[in-house]
């Protein structure tokens, strides 16, 4: 147990070192308990859902390794893994629900049929926690989706299919928006691929456009909803060929004006998204990130403090990015405690957003521009072992959650006394 008064000495004295590069802790923690990140439902259980009672993960699409302990099984279970790891993450953030978890009552309802009334007791929770909501179709775990085609389908019902569940997940956002009081994110995410080498990759792409506008064919007022487009470069069984890749989705979203989505884990292995930020939206108002960990390939690990954790969150900060870039995260363990998995990807994300604020961009800027690019070096390197901990700490204490590795005891605690009668 870290004792108050350390920690406040410790921030005193980094406050000072900070103040001496001209740089403002108080300010910076202001602006960090203002940047909200988007808390993704699914790394509770798996991807699972509760579409039917015991879902799991079926069919293509997504792959969840692992099998801790503890998963939560029920809405009532997920809301209370939730509320538990948001009593340890400082901020008050949103929460992203995908279409598979709505609340039907124990009856069965297909995904081209759903409505707000499905997701109204997801809004009121959300409200009682003050939590803004964003929203995801879901494509995948469907028979429908069982061949790996679903938007670019060359089957015209099934396509309706998928569209009908679209434009089903835009009015339950707009419902979400309104009630909540700030836009719902609704994130395009579709598996269609094929597994080996297409003949015709031309058409799909023509039926996936086509697909998208109907869905979008309804104008929603921005203050509600804000449609984006996620691009893969493949996935499992659908190696050869991804309908939705990059540059059909950044051609689409600056076509149709929509939010692009990067995740991290959506490219070449060498290539990061921290550098296609400032590229994408010298063309696009906004943004959203999944923020994930690719490990060789998209395998969605927990988000931690790397490189590219750390330049994803200074490139935000450095561009002036914060109101039009949405930070939402994406990645599911099933092999550690799931609600340790969310604790340690939301604490990384705003640890990384704070080391961003601290940084003396104006005169890193400043050097560069006088082609100093020693200084520019030095002080890159000098900056990464400036006391950030200490502001990081201080920040916890001021928001009352648990302060450095202390929020662990409450995981386990809630582990022996919940999770494990599950
Ligand atoms: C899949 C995409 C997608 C999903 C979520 C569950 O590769 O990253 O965003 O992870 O919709
Ligand atoms: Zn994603």
């Amino acid at each position: 147990m870290a004792e108050n008064k350390h920690i406040e000495r410790a921030y005193e004295l980094a406050k000072q070192k900070y103040a001496d590069l001209g740089v403002d802790t108080e300010k910076a923690i202001e602006n960090l308990s203002k940047v909200p990140v988007s808390m993704h439902c699914w790394q509770g259980d798996d991807v699972g859902g509760f579409e039917k009672t015991g879902a799991e993960l079926e069919g293509g699409g997504i792959q969840v390794t692992g099998n801790y302990p503890g998963k939560a099984t029920t809405i009532d279970q997920l809301r209370g893994d939730i509320d538990m790891a948001v009593s340890l993450i400082p901020g008050t953030h949103r929460l992203n629900l995908h279409a598979s978890y709505l609340d039907n009552g124990g009856k069965f309802v297909e995904r081209d049929q759903i409505g707000p009334e499905h997701f109204q007791s997801w809004i009121d929770w959300a409200k009682q926690n003050k939590m803004g909501m964003d929203f995801n179709p879901t494509y995948f775990s469907h028979p429908k989706a069982d061949d790996g085609f679903t938007l670019s389908h060359q089957d015209a019902g099934i396509r309706k299919f998928w569209i009908d569940h679209g434009i089903a997940c835009r009015k339950i956002a707009e419902k979400m928006g309104k009630e909540l009081g700030s836009p719902s994110v609704v994130n395009f995410w579709i598996p269609d691929g094929y597994k080996d080498i297409p003949a015709d990759r031309k058409t799909p792409r023509q039926r996936l456009a086509e697909s998208l506008d109907s869905i979008f064919s309804e104008t929603i007022d921005q203050k509600y909803v804000l449609d984006a487009v996620e691009s893969k470069l493949f996935g499992i069984g659908a190696e050869s060929y991804t309908v939705g890749s990059s540059e059909f989705y950044l051609g689409y979203a600056v076509s149709r004006k929509k939010l692009l989505c990067l995740d991290a884990g959506h490219f070449h292995p060498t290539e990061v998204i921290s550098d296609k930020i400032t590229s994408v939206l010298t063309f696009l108002d906004e943004i959203l990130l999944h923020v994930s960990r690719p490990v060789r390939w998209d395998s969605d690990h927990v988000v931690i403090l790397d490189d590219e954790l750390r330049a994803i969150a200074a490139e935000i900060v450095r561009g002036d990015y914060l109101n039009r870039v949405h930070i939402g995260l994406d990645f599911f363990d099933a092999s550690i405690n799931r609600i340790a998995a969310w604790t340690i990807g939301m604490r990384n994300m705003i640890k990384a957003l704070l080391i961003a604020m601290l940084e003396p961009t104006a005169k890193l800027k400043q050097a560069e521009a006088e082609s100093d690019f020693t200084t520019r070096l030095v002080m890159l390197e000098e900056l990464k072992t400036m006391p950030f901990a200490a502001v990081w700490d201080y920040y916890c204490l001021k928001s009352d959650v648990p302060v450095s590795v202390d929020w662990l005891t409450k995981v386990k605690d809630y582990e022996a006394k919940i999770l494990s009668k599950r």
